[in-house]
């Protein structure tokens, strides 16, 4: 089997540390591992495979000889560097928001329009949708092929992993300190996280909306190719680790019972139905933690328009929401369209 040499960029980051995780365990044919980040993490090592790769500092000469560069540095870091390394010959699949919506720049969910994967010959950077939109998109398509979506109406509770390794920590400390009867420390959030809701991810828009709602109001259509299907979300900070979780709303074209979306559903690939609610069982970001699939349940009829239903949708925000979505993006190119 061919091997790849493969670059994480920002491969000490919460969704870096995953993408080195995910590609050992799941074994894809890396020849040599680059792993990149600041200058503050040249030292480190991480393991892989049971060796230990020293952090290199991510520069403009990193890429030679690197195929695949898997990309969460933070946004300003993947503007510059990811057409730096495209241009050196390497294949980008970039986690941040920095491309996703142009035009010569597929943005892929592979469950959902992986032939978009061809498109990289463009400009040699393929976009990893943002998380909220990606485990949503893999539910919806099944149902989209079979009803046509005609709205979505969408309310997430985000896990604080999404923000990175010093949230996961204001969290921690912030409980900590609670717990202990001590000031807490806001650094991160503008307001505390522990024990709240926070109606705020990304930052405000002149609408009032803020970046990360328009982010699955525009990737959706992208992803889903469809420009009709009309999107409105709401998108809340909860003090949880890791797993987002989704209030979904959608009004559809034609007949969608809740035991049709099970059946497709159930069939549908990357996707756990755990729909009981006389036996508590519904989708919960603690059990999806960890895990690859999205978890859907809480399918019910929404009576107050002809073909609706609402629906509850759980996936771990590191594993499909960003790491495990670029490996697969990987796999899919290495065996396909490169
Ligand atoms: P994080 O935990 O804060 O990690 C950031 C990583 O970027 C670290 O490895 C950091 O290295 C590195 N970095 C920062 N500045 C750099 C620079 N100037 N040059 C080189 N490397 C630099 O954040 P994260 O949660 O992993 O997220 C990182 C990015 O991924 C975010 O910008 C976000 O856009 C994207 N993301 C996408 C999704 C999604 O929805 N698909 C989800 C989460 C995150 P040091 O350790 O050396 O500082
Ligand atoms: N602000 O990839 O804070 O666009 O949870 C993902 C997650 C941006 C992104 C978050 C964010 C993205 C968050």
């Amino acid at each position: 089997m061919k091997q790849y040499n493969v670059a994480v960029a920002g491969a000490t980051g919460a969704v870096g540390n995953e993408m080195v995780k995910v590609l050992e365990e799941r074994n894809f044919p890396v020849k040599n591992l680059t792993l990149l980040a600041s200058s503050r993490s040249v030292g480190k090592t991480m393991s892989f495979h049971g060796e230990d790769v020293k952090v290199q500092e991510l520069k403009e000469d990193s890429f030679k000889d690197i195929d695949i560069g898997l990309f969460s540095p933070g946004g300003s870091v993947s503007l510059k560097f990811a057409p730096i390394a495209a241009a050196s010959g390497c294949v980008v699949i970039d986690n941040t928001s920095a491309f996703r919506m142009e035009k010569d720049i597929p943005l892929v969910v592979p469950e959902v329009n992986e032939h978009a994967i061809a498109e990289h010959t463009k400009r040699g950077i393929i976009s990893n949708p943002n998380c909220s939109t990606i485990q949503m998109v893999v539910a919806l398509k099944p149902l989209h092929d079979a009803a046509k979506i005609k709205r979505i109406v969408v309310s997430t509770y985000q896990a604080v992993s999404g923000t990175g390794q010093k949230a996961i920590t204001e969290l921690e400390s912030q409980v900590l300190a609670i717990y202990n009867m001590k000031e807490i420390e806001k650094k991160v959030y503008p307001h505390q996280i522990a024990f709240n809701v926070l109606p705020h991810i990304d930052s405000f828009l002149d609408t009032g909306y803020t970046k990360e709602e328009m982010k699955m109001v525009n990737e959706t259509k992208k992803i889903m190719e469809d420009k009709s299907i009309k999107v409105t979300a709401t998108t809340v900070r909860v003090p949880v680790f890791y797993g987002h979780s989704e209030s979904v709303n959608i009004e559809f074209k034609s007949e969608m019972t809740p035991e049709m979306a099970r059946q497709l559903l159930k069939k549908a690939p990357g996707i756990k139905v755990v729909d009981d609610p006389g036996k508590n069982m519904y989708p919960l970001a603690i059990d999806a933690a960890g895990k690859d699939d999205t978890y859907v349940g809480r399918i019910r009829v929404d009576d107050t328009v002809k073909y609706g239903l609402n629906m509850w949708i759980v996936a771990d925000n590191i594993r499909k929401g960003a790491a495990l979505n670029a490996v697969q993006i990987a796999e899919a190119l290495v065996k396909k369209y490169l």
